[in-house]
């Protein structure tokens, strides 16, 4: 029998471990803010920072919204970030991606200052990962390790393989699955065989981007299967990289798409910003 793992659930856990965080420090007389940037009126970016002011807002973070015209040049989004890197107010900053395309990306990540980068995408952040001495672990990565080991799931010395080798996801999370001291393959676009490979792991991540991408045939029985993937199909259902209704049943954990990773990036954007503030002590 497959069990889901229930990502708001978890979620709910670790937000409530951070309000009592964000509560003490409080009694400190130390605040402590969240500052998100919105380009444009991507309706899913739009749901996503929705979601993270709701949170700041139940956990008692102040939350600073800017929600700016598609219109808006790279100098002033720039400027922006200077401005909240100055402002003590503000422990993270977080400029949601994708950026609309005349504004580029690597600029102004690089712009944010990395004490406040709450996203761990600066490059000094991601060195960091790479070593295992850092202060941020990106939000869904960690989510991530978050709902395998709260499930009492083991990671040390299991075959794990991360469908997907973006920046935000897949090479971040091969990472802190080699921190844990797993063995990692990452597999994308060009992996030949790539079925066989995923056939080999214990626990598959997948974040491909790419519906129902994962189907019953290249999971091992018993394997731990994460669905990293929000794909909104064409009758506006969610629907995840991972063919759920079949590879479940070979599963011994799953996770739901939605109620499964992504509750778990903004519990853990939560916790980052609490971990800024306290760097600023
Ligand atoms: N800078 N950009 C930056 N940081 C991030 O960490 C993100 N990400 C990804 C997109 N761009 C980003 C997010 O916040 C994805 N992401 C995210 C955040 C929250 C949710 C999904 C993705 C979420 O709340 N998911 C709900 C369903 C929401 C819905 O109904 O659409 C879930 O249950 O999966």
């Amino acid at each position: 029998m497959h069990q889901i793992i229930d990502g708001k659930k978890i979620s709910a856990k670790i937000k409530e471990e951070v309000k009592a965080e964000v509560a003490l420090l409080k009694e400190k007389g130390i605040s402590v803010g969240l500052a998100v940037v919105l380009v444009g009126e991507d309706p899913a970016s739009k749901v996503y920072v929705g979601n993270k002011k709701k949170a700041c807002e139940a956990l008692g973070i102040a939350s600073f919204e800017y929600l700016l015209p598609e219109s808006t040049s790279e100098d002033e989004l720039l400027a922006l970030v200077e401005k909240l890197n100055a402002d003590k107010a503000v422990d993270g900053i977080l400029v949601q991606l994708p950026l609309p395309s005349h504004l580029d990306e690597k600029k102004v990540i690089n712009a944010i200052s990395p004490d406040k980068d709450v996203d761990a995408f600066h490059p000094v952040n991601v060195g960091k990962i790479m070593i295992g001495n850092y202060t941020f672990a990106p939000c869904t990565p960690a989510g991530i390790i978050e709902l395998i080991e709260r499930s009492g799931i083991s990671i040390e010395g299991k075959s794990c393989v991360v469908i997907g080798r973006s920046n935000i996801v897949g090479k971040p999370m091969s990472m802190l699955l080699l921190h844990k001291n797993a063995t990692v393959t990452i597999c994308h676009s060009r992996t030949k065989d790539l079925s066989d490979v995923v056939r080999g792991a214990d626990i598959v991540v997948a974040a491909v981007g790419r519906a129902k991408f994962v189907t019953a045939d290249m999971v091992k029985d018993g394997a731990v299967v994460i669905d990293v993937g929000i794909n909104r199909m064409a009758d506006g259902k969610l629907c995840g990289d991972v063919d759920f209704e079949s590879v479940a049943p070979k599963c011994s954990y799953i996770t739901p798409v939605p109620g499964g990773v992504g509750p778990m990036t903004i519990a853990m954007l939560m916790k980052n910003t609490v971990a800024a503030a306290k760097n600023k002590i």
